[in-house]
């Protein structure tokens, strides 16, 4: 089978380190090690440093919607380009805390900029690069969020408003119901219930991927 992009989204306090572990396993099972973590915003030192600069900001100097969708661009680019392709050019699969889906649900849907900017943007520095599946960890804000306090201080975008969250979580709903590279897990279950969701998911697109030409 030829190295894969595989993608975990969802709100903040979804579960994606749990199924990040999991993804991880159900591979190692099927015979497939050579696996690199990335995580976005992040995964090379320029990248990390946008990460802080997104999450911390600088001073209270306020980020406009556009500049903090130009940083997430800038961190993905460098992503892309540093680690991920060369990952599965060599044969590694790359299995990614999120990816450009977070910025058409957190900057379309949740900062509300038009949807042709950002098809422009990801046309122009993404082209057709895309995951071969995506794992969309479904949780209301209310309950992702209490998992997410409980880690403590919350950083700039996690202190947006609820409804910022419900008009993220709708967009990710949306672009998941039209894109069959996409797989809606219901994340308010149990993790055990989660994770064996996961397995049956992944599996399944295994097997799939196997007998694909
Ligand atoms: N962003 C990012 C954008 O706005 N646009 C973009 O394009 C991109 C790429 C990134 C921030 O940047 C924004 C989105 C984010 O605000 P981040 O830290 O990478 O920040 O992402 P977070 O979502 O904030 O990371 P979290 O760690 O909060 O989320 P996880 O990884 O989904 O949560 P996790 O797995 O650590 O779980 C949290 C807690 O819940 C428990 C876990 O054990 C853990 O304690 N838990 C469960 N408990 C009960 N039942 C379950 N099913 C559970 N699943 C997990």
């Amino acid at each position: 089978m030829n190295s894969k992009f595989i993608v975990i989204e969802g709100l903040e306090g979804a579960g994606k380190t749990n199924a990040t572990a999991q993804v991880v396993n159900i591979l190692r099972q099927q015979g497939i090690h050579d696996v690199v973590f990335t995580r976005e915003p992040g995964g090379t030192p320029l990248a990390e440093a946008l990460r802080q600069l997104i999450k911390e900001g600088v001073d209270d100097e306020p980020v406009t919607d556009r500049a903090e969708l130009l940083m997430l661009y800038a961190a993905r680019v460098q992503l892309v380009e540093g680690i991920i392709k060369p990952a599965l050019a060599r044969g590694a699969w790359v299995i990614g805390d999120r990816h450009d889906l977070s910025s058409q649900a957190y900057q379309g849907g949740g900062r509300g900029i038009d949807v042709r900017l950002l098809q422009t943007l990801r046309a122009a520095f993404l082209g057709n690069f895309r995951p071969d599946l995506t794992l969309y960890l479904d949780i209301p804000q209310d309950m992702g969020l209490v998992r997410a306090r409980a880690r403590g201080k919350l950083d700039r975008i996690e202190i947006e408003s609820l409804a910022f969250f419900d008009r993220t979580r709708a967009r990710y709903q949306a672009l998941a119901a039209e894109d069959e590279r996409i797989v809606t897990i219901d994340a308010t279950q149990p993790l055990s219930v989660v994770n064996s969701a996961i397995r049956t998911c992944l599996t399944q697109w295994l097997r799939i991927q196997e007998f694909s030409p």
